[in-house]
């Protein structure tokens, strides 16, 4: 259940009931892929970096190790040992990114596994009958991500089967929820928006999937190559047709000027792998943009990444030697700067909740962007 606490203009801070506690927003979801951060981080690590919400995909899952098997070891949250909210993808977006030789007709897609070859089908039954076996906190409905660009004719018809996939999603999780052995019989469903740049298809499809009273609404399709201010304009045209008393999703986004943009405009959640990619590369974010640790202007720095920074690596070691961690290729570079890099994102959208619930978030906006301009101008 999602409770709107405070509106500053279109920005929303909310509360959001799960039966693994209650999520506040807005929020940034780690992603755990393959049900582990990338870059070495354990769930325990999550809870000292202020993880909120954990994401985990479909695809990945069922491919390896099988969403059976961790059905049998009592869902993902006991496989990864978390005891907090897990959002799962359905799939769609993977295997429109990662499978090779996908055939997409009425019932799903047909696709080779990006690991093996070997041949796989999945509709909406399946990609819920999976997030089912995962047990996750919420699952997200089972979509086509459309290239972009794309012809308004293709757009169109890919939104319609899109809609008729999430009615049959909705379905599907209504009978999985009521069966006795599954795991978390109270699991949710997000529904997804999708139309590329096409206003008007949005619009209609935003309408279409309101009346269908799901758990909440994420926008798809966006982040895929069309430019910031287009991304902006349609996040902006499209949530006033979603339900305001539903949280909403930004799937896949972003940098933390996305996110400040988003929030702005009524985005509630928001996933990323930015921060954990670009720690891998040796980029951390901060408050005054984003440095690169490797060079060699911080050889002989002592001080952190970032003063009063409160995140595992700052309170210990200096930026001298994580750079020598990541020069060296030892592992403990990069799991340091992802854990950074996590707790600036987790950190940022605390603040972000403090200045919505202050109505004061035009201004925090207006400082935090104007701060990130020393290191990345
Ligand atoms: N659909 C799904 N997952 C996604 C996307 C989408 O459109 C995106 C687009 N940025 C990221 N992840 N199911
Ligand atoms: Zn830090």
């Amino acid at each position: 259940m999602y409770k709107l606490i405070n509106k500053d203009g279109n920005a929303k801070r909310g509360e959001f009931k799960t039966v693994h506690g209650t999520i506040q927003t807005p929020v940034f979801m780690n992603v755990g892929t393959a049900a582990a951060i990338k870059g070495a981080v354990s769930t325990m690590d999550l809870h000292e970096i202020k993880t909120q919400v954990e994401l985990s995909n479909t695809y990945h899952l069922h491919v390896r190790p099988g969403d059976k098997v961790i059905k049998q070891l009592g869902g993902l949250h006991k496989f990864m040992v978390w005891d907090k909210p897990i959002l799962t993808d359905s799939g769609g977006f993977q295997v429109f990114s990662l499978a090779k030789l996908r055939k997409i007709k009425e019932e799903g897609v047909y696709f080779n596994s990006h690991i093996d070859g070997r041949k796989i089908f999945m509709g909406p039954e399946e990609s819920m009958q999976i997030q089912s076996h995962l047990a996750s906190t919420i699952a997200m409905a089972f979509d086509e991500c459309p290239p972009h660009p794309a012809t308004r004719e293709y757009m169109q018809n890919s939104v319609d089967r899109t809609t008729r996939w999430l009615k049959r999603c909705k379905i599907e999780m209504n009978r999985l929820n009521s069966l006795d052995d599954t795991i978390n019989k109270n699991q949710m469903l997000f529904g997804i928006n999708q139309g590329g740049t096409f206003e008007d298809i949005r619009i209609e499809h935003a309408k279409k999937i309101s009346d269908l009273e799901l758990d909440g609404y994420a926008l798809g399709g966006l982040a895929v190559g069309e430019s910031h201010e287009e991304m902006y304009h349609i996040i902006e045209k499209t949530i006033p047709y979603l339900p305001l008393e539903k949280p909403t999703y930004l799937m896949g986004v972003g940098t933390p000027e996305n996110i400040l943009e988003a929030v702005e405009r009524g985005v509630d959640f928001f996933d990323c792998v930015y921060p954990a990619r670009n720690g891998r590369h040796g980029h951390a974010y901060t408050n005054k943009g984003k440095m690169n640790l490797l060079n060699a202007k911080y050889e002989l720095d002592s001080g952190p990444i970032e003063e009063n920074c409160g995140c595992p690596a700052c309170k210990h070691y200096s930026r001298a030697y994580i750079r020598h961690l990541l020069k060296a290729k030892e592992m403990l570079g990069l799991r340091l700067l992802v854990m950074h890099n996590l707790y600036f994102y987790n950190t940022m959208m605390e603040e972000i909740r403090d200045a919505i619930e202050k109505n004061c978030y035009q201004e925090y906006k207006k400082v935090k962007l104007e701060g990130f301009k020393e290191y990345n101008s």
